[in-house]
């Protein structure tokens, strides 16, 4: 296993200085950030990356993400090219290094909160998820106005994504993710890349737009699409925990070793009628068991990359949500100490 943590580059509040401080760190999960969707990085702009990370006595092995362009996901006639661009990105990455790409798959939207400053008890505040809130949104309708929403898009413009969504259907968004999956993997494979998808967060379906990453099953179909181990998971313990419907420690057997690539590993404390807050790592904070997690992930010969995932802003942080240092850190803590419990335990 080895530990990273997410960096969004220069801009980043938290500096590769402080990463390489959190103890077991190994390297850093980061991306080119202000090109384009659906275009080429440029290779001195990831060689930067990569050198600045060195410098600092960290590894850059994990991109997240390269995102999917809409036109992909939709399959319009003229994304062919940007497909072959996806390619390009996938050699340019091997070339540099780089073994997991982290990318997902979710129209048009990310990750979505309703909340992005919920307040804990103890004083310190994370992202929450309420379904009524979100679902009393309606984007065709009105102005969006989410937390984080980064307003990309027009009304006009969202509105015709919808409907294009609405049109291509679950099914055609299956047959999107195929094409690109049997275009991509075998660049993957000759680059010394595995793909690793991210699951839709929260995985069911919002603002009537199709979500095919979200469970058990739907994970197994994916990874059926292209059978090869290239063609691989992010386990998001967060994204696919927040549906009581998912048993992680059970999933994670299912897909074993050779299909999960990436870990993000947070905990969220689940409310009722489909909400969640986020809270802190260990499994005595929130509804997830944590230990368990892990030590399915150690038995079934998970090796590949972890990292904290979002942590609870605390000790007077302003940071960018979800993406603070100081309980990413202690979270990335935690889980190493988890580890070696596990590790040790086994008595491997
Ligand atoms: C949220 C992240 C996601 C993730 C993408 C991967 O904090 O886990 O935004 O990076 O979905 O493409």
């Amino acid at each position: 296993m080895k530990m990273t943590f997410r960096w969004y580059g220069e801009k980043d509040p938290v500096s590769l200085s402080n990463i390489r401080q959190i103890p077991c760190m190994t390297g850093i999960v980061s991306a080119v950030y202000d090109v384009p969707v659906g275009e080429v990085w440029p290779t001195e702009r990831i060689e930067a990356i990569r050198s600045a990370a060195a410098s600092n006595g960290l590894e850059f092995e994990v991109v997240e993400s390269v995102p999917v362009h809409e036109k992909i996901k939709l399959g319009t006639p003229d994304s062919g090219r940007l497909i072959d661009n996806y390619c390009e990105n996938v050699r340019r990455l091997g070339k540099a290094g780089v073994k997991v790409i982290c990318y997902n798959f979710m129209p048009v939207f990310d990750w979505l909160r309703s909340e992005l400053e919920h307040q804990l008890p103890d004083g310190s505040n994370a992202l929450a998820y309420d379904h009524k809130t979100v679902l009393a949104l309606n984007p065709a309708e009105s102005e969006l106005s989410l937390p984080g929403w980064d307003e990309s898009y027009s009304k006009t413009e969202l509105r015709g994504l919808l409907k294009q969504y609405e049109a291509l259907d679950t099914e055609g968004l299956w047959k999107n993710v195929q094409r690109f999956l049997e275009a991509v993997i075998p660049v993957a494979e000759e680059s010394g890349i595995k793909m690793a998808i991210h699951p839709d967060d929260p995985p069911w379906p919002i603002f009537g737009l199709p979500r095919i990453i979200t469970n058990q099953e739907n994970l197994a179909r994916f990874l059926k699409l292209v059978d090869r181990p290239a063609n691989g998971l992010t386990f998001c313990t967060g994204s696919l925990g927040a549906g009581p419907f998912n048993e992680l420690p059970k999933m994670i057997k299912a897909f074993g070793g050779n299909r999960i690539h990436f870990v993000h590993l947070r905990n969220i404390t689940v409310t009722p009628d489909n909400g969640f807050q986020e809270s802190a790592h260990p499994s005595a904070c929130g509804s997830l068991d944590m230990y368990a997690i892990a030590k399915a992930l150690f038995d079934n010969g998970f090796d590949g990359y972890i990292r904290p995932d979002h942590g609870r802003m605390i000790w007077g942080e302003k940071g960018r949500y979800g993406y603070g240092l100081y309980d990413r850190a202690l979270g990335a803590t935690y889980l190493t100490g988890l580890w070696e419990a596990i590790q040790k335990g086994s008595g491997k």
